[in-house]
């Protein structure tokens, strides 16, 4: 028998709620280019969220660590391949949060090229999982675990021609030989061999996936405020399902 007009006007809870079920935590992927503020953007959502409880999962920890021959010839491998980092890992850990589990994440260490063998960064269930890397929307298994996709895009200079990329790559140079124990002769390599080309070829692409573009990264405060704002409505949604499972179908129904 066809079902009745007045139910069949009354959408279910399924199609008013978040794809993410009420009570999993709110996934956010945040991308773009080396050095392009995706740290800093994620240190300002963090700050800003105080009062959940928020778990920032670096991509960089799932490096794989490199094998003695691969060490011997670090100059000529390529960090910025997708294939550099252990995905299935990195999904098992998502996952594993998500289903309100704790996970032991791997330290990787820039200088040595390796992960600890003694020691891991236990995160425990959270509200809130921020997800960020150059490469986070490359595999769709890890694109369909995120609820937000933020790309962050560089500031350029204002008033002059300087462009995002020689920002970025000037932090890069600031940055890698101040925190990651380079000379800058090999970051100047490492840029030109591989850092660029994997730019071009996979992380803008992957720009197409975002939901939300923040132009000028961390000085963008506003974009900054108007992600938090819709965190915040998302999990208020998620609270509310959990104390009153039946919320959003007694309003439509007061609607009708
Ligand atoms: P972010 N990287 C290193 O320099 N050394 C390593 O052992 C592992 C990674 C770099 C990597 C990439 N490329 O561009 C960058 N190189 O870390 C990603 N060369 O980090 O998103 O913070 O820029
Ligand atoms: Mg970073």
């Amino acid at each position: 028998s066809s079902p009745s007009p007045f139910r069949s006007g009354v959408p279910s809870f399924s199609q008013i709620s978040d794809p993410a079920a009420p009570n999993q935590p709110f996934v956010i992927g945040v991308t773009g280019g080396t050095a392009s503020g995706k740290t800093t953007v994620c240190d300002m959502i963090i700050q800003q969220l105080h009062d959940h409880r928020i778990v920032l999962v670096n991509q960089d920890s799932f490096y794989r660590g490199l094998t003695s021959e691969e060490l011997e010839r670090a100059q000529e491998y390529n960090f910025d391949h997708p294939d550099a980092f252990d995905t299935e890992q990195l999904l098992h850990c998502i996952d594993t949060l998500k289903s309100g589990q704790p996970y032991q994440i791997p330290i990787y260490d820039f200088k040595t090229h390796q992960r600890k063998s003694d020691a891991f960064r236990q995160v425990n269930a959270c509200d809130v999982i921020i997800l960020e890397g150059i490469l986070v929307f490359h595999d769709s298994r890890v694109r369909d675990l995120m609820n937000m996709k933020i790309f962050v895009d560089t500031g350029c200079h204002l008033y002059s021609r300087i462009t995002n990329a020689d920002v970025r790559l000037a932090r890069r140079i600031r940055r890698d030989t101040v925190e990651r124990g380079r000379d800058v002769d090999s970051v100047l390599e490492q840029y030109a061999k591989f850092v660029k080309p994997a730019f071009d070829d996979f992380v803008l692409p992957s720009k197409k996936y975002a939901d939300v573009i923040i132009p000028r990264g961390g000085d963008n405060h506003v974009a900054v405020d108007l992600i938090v704002q819709h965190i915040h409505t998302k999990l208020g949604q998620h609270d509310l399902c959990k104390i009153y499972p039946n919320l959003f179908v007694i309003q439509s129904t007061f609607q009708i």
